[in-house]
């Protein structure tokens, strides 16, 4: 029974390079209204601080997700990502986030909605966002979710156990299509772009074209107003042709500004999500830009560094280092499935008021 004044069990966790609070279904309210201002209430949004919540100032860090034991076959929980806003009184259901994905299964084990089954689980999880599934696999040696282990990804200090995530079928999530509308390539305010979907829609243009080189820090990318509002109106546009709508308060598209990998990797990448520059890169904002780097006649494919086979290994290069995705592509060359590695803490367990 949801009592916000007796306080709300939640889990906070870091789930890749974001964090959030994980809550039971159950243990929200089923009313969407309700349960939006209870969350913005607990983060502490709107405010540009979030002094008086729990979120941590950034978009990365006022997230939620809210999890469910799913009576759908083959599936072990229903995952629902809710981006809480920082600064405007907004909860928004219209993104998945990979990152916070990464601690569902941790959270499905600790609550009961999955039984471990032995050194390692695979947890299936639908993702309500998309209506597509995932498959998570986490350590589970003696019965208990192990969190420490030798697995770095960058953006994170320090190893944890490994979290593999594998994805399969995500073109077209929220688009409808992979390519909305239908081209490698379509010109936007003057600069071509590809505007694509696996697994998070996405407008991906070169950053040069962009009228920045691509190996920007986030702070001077945050401080960038004329390439904001430049971006801005690309990405309103291409909304509109996404079959996103007016996305003037929607979360998506993702805009990716890509340029030469300097690192040995595949492609660079400097994200804004929409509104401020991502520390690292989306998960699902990776696959789709790895995504748009094998199809021929793109931006991205202009810029980016690609390995023969069937089975790709790209390496994103963002901000604060790379994020590793294998892309399995059929016989034409589309991409049937990805998978990428993350991980996940612990950090608290209790109610929140
Ligand atoms: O693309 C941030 C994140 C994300 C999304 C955002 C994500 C994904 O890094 O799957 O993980 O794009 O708003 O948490």
């Amino acid at each position: 029974m949801f009592d916000a004044a007796s306080g709300v069990r939640c889990m906070w966790m870091r789930g890749g390079t974001s964090k959030g609070g994980y809550f039971l279904a159950d243990d929200l309210s089923a009313d969407i209204a309700e349960r939006a201002a209870f969350l913005l209430h607990i983060m502490g949004s709107p405010d540009l601080r979030q002094i008086d919540g729990m979120g941590g100032a950034d978009p990365l860090t006022s997230k939620v997700a809210v999890v469910r034991r799913s009576q759908r076959e083959g599936v072990d929980v229903d995952y629902l990502f809710l981006q809480v806003s920082v600064d405007q009184a907004l909860v928004s259901d219209q993104q998945n986030c990979g990152n916070i994905l990464a601690g569902i299964g941790p959270f499905a084990l600790e609550r009961g909605l999955v039984i471990p089954t032995g050194e390692e689980t695979r947890v299936v999880i639908y993702m309500e966002n998309t209506g597509q599934t995932a498959v998570a696999t986490v350590q589970t040696p003696g019965g208990r979710v192990q969190y420490t282990g030798d697995a770095s990804i960058d953006g994170v200090p320090g190893t944890h156990a490994p979290i593999p995530l594998e994805f399969r079928d995500t073109a077209g999530s929220t688009c409808g299509a992979l390519l909305p509308t239908g081209n490698a390539s379509d010109e936007i305010e003057g600069v071509s772009c590809t505007l694509i979907d696996n697994g998070m829609p996405c407008v991906v243009m070169k950053a040069v074209d962009a009228g920045i080189t691509g190996y920007e820090d986030r702070a001077s990318l945050d401080g960038n107003s004329d390439l904001k509002t430049r971006i801005e109106a690309i990405r309103l546009a291409a909304g509109q042709r996404m079959n996103l709508g007016d996305v003037s308060e929607k979360t998506v598209p993702k805009m990716m500004l890509v340029a030469p990998p300097r690192n040995g990797g595949a492609v660079t990448v400097r994200s804004f999500i929409p509104h401020r520059a991502h520390a690292s890169v989306g998960v699902l904002g990776a696959v789709s830009v790895a995504t748009a780097c094998l199809i021929e006649g793109s931006p991205a494919a202009k810029v980016a560094n690609i390995t023969d086979g069937q089975v790709k290994t790209l390496s994103v290069e963002h901000p604060t280092g790379e994020l590793t995705c294998m892309l399995e592509t059929d016989a034409e060359g589309n991409v049937v499935s990805s998978a990428l590695l993350r991980t996940a803490r612990k950090l608290m367990d209790g109610k929140v008021f």
